[in-house]
């Protein structure tokens, strides 16, 4: 398996300096014991999975453990929960059996690959001893290696832990990855391989720090150099600014200068969107005209932490100028046409709060707030996608978690105003439907204490919502919103046309809660019927609430009007 990673601290796990933490100095315990305590020591302290017995062992090891084991309806619905977990804890794992579990994680996998979510994938394989002469044992594909193949693909690195004498210090380097570059992992234990402990003494891993001081004062001082010159400079902030956590430092930076920010629909809230610097989601031109002009009409943009992605920036409506941008991810520093290496994004935060800023900044008010609309309910009018979101955003508050799945439940989200530490979640970048209810159990078990609102299509409910079961299982009390359109909305809009493939099967959705036993729903035709059923809900955080919110099978929200109107011309 041709799988490499450099090591070096950017991420906040334990293994981030390389400290072996609560690791022994010699080998005293199981391969599987040790992977559980590194886990831990990674902060993560639940698992999604479904057992099988190519890793039964295992999962027998983590049920006596302090890890809470979720078992989950499908694989790639763990995969989905682990990603949401991750999101919101800083790591997450899936745990599944060898290739009917683990080939059926993939596309959770790559979703977590493209969007940098920091999920370790662990499964099962046969064990070594089963395999000489290349039986036919169950599950295999091609030969004993096809997954670990498909996972070199889709993930940062990955081990198969064959040998006793490196397990730890493999278990550690992969972890490391995990930790440092917030993409996902792979690490595969051959089922013989779970209880053997290694006979040699166990050396921590040092971890080279990569990064280059000089190349950090450089770039600082030439950024420096350019907000000193600018006369409209602007923060477009990206979802890496979660991933590393350093939400408090890029604000402490804004504030301290009076730069104001805007952010990208994946990375939306990183900053909250009441803050008043924030400026509203540069998305091209398929976001708010005024933040598309302020964003545009800088002349000098720093994009933190931004992925580049269609989506983002208005499916390439965005017109943003090299020579006025400086672009820097945990993978590189752009500043104009010149590139620096090696410099860590959190490092580079930290150094330009320190310097002595004064950039000129124009007065931001009437940017944002001829972005928001005011609303009051109309009891007796058929509800809208748009007049329910606007709805919606009186309720939120700092505790929510938002999350919201691909199709008009995104588009229409981009509307919402994120406050204080609440949390947007979605797959806005891989566009993977069905991400929203799993993402909810995920959310929910990495926040307890949180009320997870989750904004799902029809079409990508009939695609996961068995996750709902696991849901009601443990307790847990999402309001989860069901727009009932009657199929692809989105790419009704997308394609026009009376085309058949976009129809689907329209169910009484509400009725999930009788078959899985557990939670409580409510029609809603009107206006005046959504904003009861949200209150109720609200009033009652005892139980799993789902909202059927019957809408005409040709609304559509403007974001979503104005992205098919940009995308329709590549399809
Ligand atoms: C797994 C997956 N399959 C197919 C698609 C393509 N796709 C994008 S949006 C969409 C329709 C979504 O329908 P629904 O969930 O009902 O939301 P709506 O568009 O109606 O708001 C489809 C099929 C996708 N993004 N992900
Ligand atoms: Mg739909």
């Amino acid at each position: 398996m041709n799988l490499t990673s450099t090591l070096n601290r950017q991420g906040n796990s334990a293994l981030d300096d390389g400290q072996a933490s609560s690791a022994p100095t010699t080998a005293a315990i199981s391969v599987g014991q040790y992977l559980i305590q590194r886990l831990r020591d990674c902060g993560i302290n639940d698992l999604f999975g479904i057992p099988g017995d190519y890793i039964l062992s295992f999962y027998s090891l983590l049920e006596q453990s302090d890890i809470n084991v979720v078992g989950c309806t499908r694989e790639d619905n763990a995969g989905f929960a682990a990603d949401a977990y991750a999101r919101i804890n800083g790591m997450g794992a899936v745990c599944v059996t060898y290739c009917v579990g683990g080939l059926s994680v993939c596309n959770s996998i790559a979703g977590a690959f493209a969007e940098k979510s920091p999920v370790v994938l662990i499964s099962g394989s046969p064990g070594l001893n089963e395999r000489h002469n290349d039986p036919l044992l169950h599950h295999k594909v091609r030969d004993f290696h096809t997954q670990i193949d498909v996972f070199d693909k889709i993930c940062m690195t990955g081990t198969e832990l064959t040998n006793p004498d490196t397990a730890f210090e493999e278990i550690d380097r992969v972890l490391a990855s995990c930790a440092r570059y917030k993409r996902p992992v792979y690490i595969d234990i051959p089922r013989d391989m779970v209880h053997v402990v290694p006979q040699v003494p166990y050396k921590p891993l040092t971890i080279d720090d990569p990064w280059d001081q000089s190349a950090l004062e450089e770039a600082s001082n030439e950024i420096t150099a350019l907000l000193n010159g600018a006369r409209q400079p602007v923060i477009v902030a990206g979802v890496e600014i979660h991933r590393f956590g350093v939400q408090d430092d890029l604000i402490h930076f804004a504030e301290k200068n009076n730069i104001p920010i805007a952010s990208t629909l994946l990375g939306k809230s990183v900053v909250r969107e009441n803050h008043p610097l924030y400026l509203g989601l540069y998305e091209g031109a398929m976001g708010c005209a005024e933040v598309t002009k302020y964003v545009e009409e800088s002349d000098c943009i720093l994009l933190l932490g931004t992925f580049m992605t269609d989506l983002n920036l208005g499916i390439y409506t965005a017109q943003l100028d090299p020579a006025k941008c400086v672009h820097a991810t945990s993978e590189d520093l752009q500043i104009h046409h010149h590139h620096y290496a090696n410099v860590c994004l959190k490092d580079l935060i930290h150094e330009m709060i320190l310097k002595n800023i004064r950039p000129a900044t124009p007065e931001i008010g009437p940017v944002r707030s001829s972005c928001e609309t005011k609303y009051s309910v109309e009891y007796e009018t058929p509800i809208n996608i748009t007049r329910m979101i606007l709805r919606l955003n009186q309720s939120l508050d700092e505790e929510t978690i938002v999350i919201a799945d691909i199709g008009d439940a995104l588009f229409s989200a981009t509307q919402l105003q994120t406050r204080g530490r609440t949390e947007f979640l979605s797959p806005a970048y891989y566009t993977s439907m069905g991400f929203s209810i799993p993402a909810t159990l995920g959310a929910s078990v990495a926040k307890p204490g949180h009320r997870v609102i989750t904004l799902c299509g029809d079409g990508a409910f009939q695609m996961t919502c068995l996750e709902l079961s696991t849901i009601v299982r443990h307790g847990f009390n999402p309001i989860v919103i069901v727009l009932d359109n009657g199929g692809y909305g989105t790419e009704r809009v997308l394609h026009p046309g009376e085309w058949k493939y976009n129809e689907i099967q329209r169910w009484n959705y509400g009725d999930i809660t009788k078959m899985i036993g557990g939670g409580v729903s409510q029609h809603v035709h009107t206006e005046g019927d959504f904003d009861r059923a949200l209150k109720s809900a609200l009033a009652n955080a005892q139980q799993m609430h789902l909202l059927h919110i019957h809408l005409d099978p040709r609304d559509a929200s403007q974001t979503l009007l104005r992205m098919a109107d940009r995308m329709s011309q590549h399809i």
